[in-house]
């Protein structure tokens, strides 16, 4: 039977990545429909997910966010939103090529035994393609970091490459989540494996990006182990 799969997208300066990754999703002959939550990018990403909904037609939404922007803050209404559409399983992924689309399949049929399929780059078979010392470094404690203070002892827990089953995205409490930036990606596998959902890791390859530019800082960065500190203790209290 095929299934039915929402894909959300979050998206800040995709302008050149966003119209290949729709093409390359497109391609794959799923029963696809796509959501884009746009942070009023300035390089007019929003104005590109317009005319790729128009060619498209009835399988693309787009989301505008006002606003502060956040990769969080438009995870959570891009994910909530998604958990409300006529789908059996959300995939959530970057939009600027890292994650491929041709590995959905793959994923997918992980899902048919699972509640969330985590693509994984830290396992056998998985890989994260020119990542220099600092990178691999950075990721590393990003990960070590989500297993000491949030219990996500998975071998990547920080990877925005997944499948959730709808149903189990529906039951997360969307309207407490506190995170603004990356750490979404933390707090979302925080509450589904509270929920005691079967948690799968499958290995994927993660491609650096070859345009645009990353949106992370060092304030991101130390917003993001604050805000890990505070899931964790909103959870105890
Ligand atoms: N809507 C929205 N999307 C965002 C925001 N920040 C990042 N994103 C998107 O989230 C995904 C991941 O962001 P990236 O900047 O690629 O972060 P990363 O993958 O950790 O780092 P690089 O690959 O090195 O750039 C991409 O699709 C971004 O466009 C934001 O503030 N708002
Ligand atoms: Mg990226």
């Amino acid at each position: 039977m095929s299934q039915k799969i929402t894909v959300f997208l979050p998206t800040y300066n995709e302008r050149a990545n966003l119209p290949v990754m729709v093409e390359r999703l497109m391609a794959l002959g799923l029963d696809l429909s796509i959501l884009i939550v746009d942070d009023s990018s300035p390089d007019g990403t929003g104005d590109a997910a317009e005319q790729l909904a128009a060619a498209h037609a009835g399988r693309i939404r787009v989301i505008h966010r006002d606003g502060p922007r956040g990769r969080g803050l438009a995870g959570i209404v891009g994910l909530s939103e998604a958990a409300k559409t006529d789908c059996d399983f959300v995939v959530e992924m970057d939009a600027d090529l890292s994650h491929e689309p041709e590995e959905i399949p793959r994923l997918l049929q992980a899902a048919e035994q699972a509640d969330v399929v985590i693509g994984s780059r830290y396992i056998a078979g998985g890989k994260a393609e020119n990542f220099g010392w600092l990178r691999t470094l950075n990721s590393a404690t990003a990960r070590w970091l989500s297993i000491l203070i949030l219990g996500l002892r998975f071998s990547d827990p920080t990877s925005g490459y997944r499948i959730y089953r709808r149903e189990v995205l529906a039951q997360l409490p969307w309207e407490g989540m506190i995170s603004p930036g990356p750490s979404i990606v933390e707090e979302t596998l925080y509450y589904v494996k509270r929920l005691n959902a079967r948690i799968v890791e499958v290995p994927i390859r993660y491609v650096e990006r070859k345009h645009g530019s990353s949106k992370i800082t060092i304030g991101i960065i130390l917003r993001w182990i604050m805000t890990l500190l505070k899931i964790r203790w909103a959870a105890k209290t």
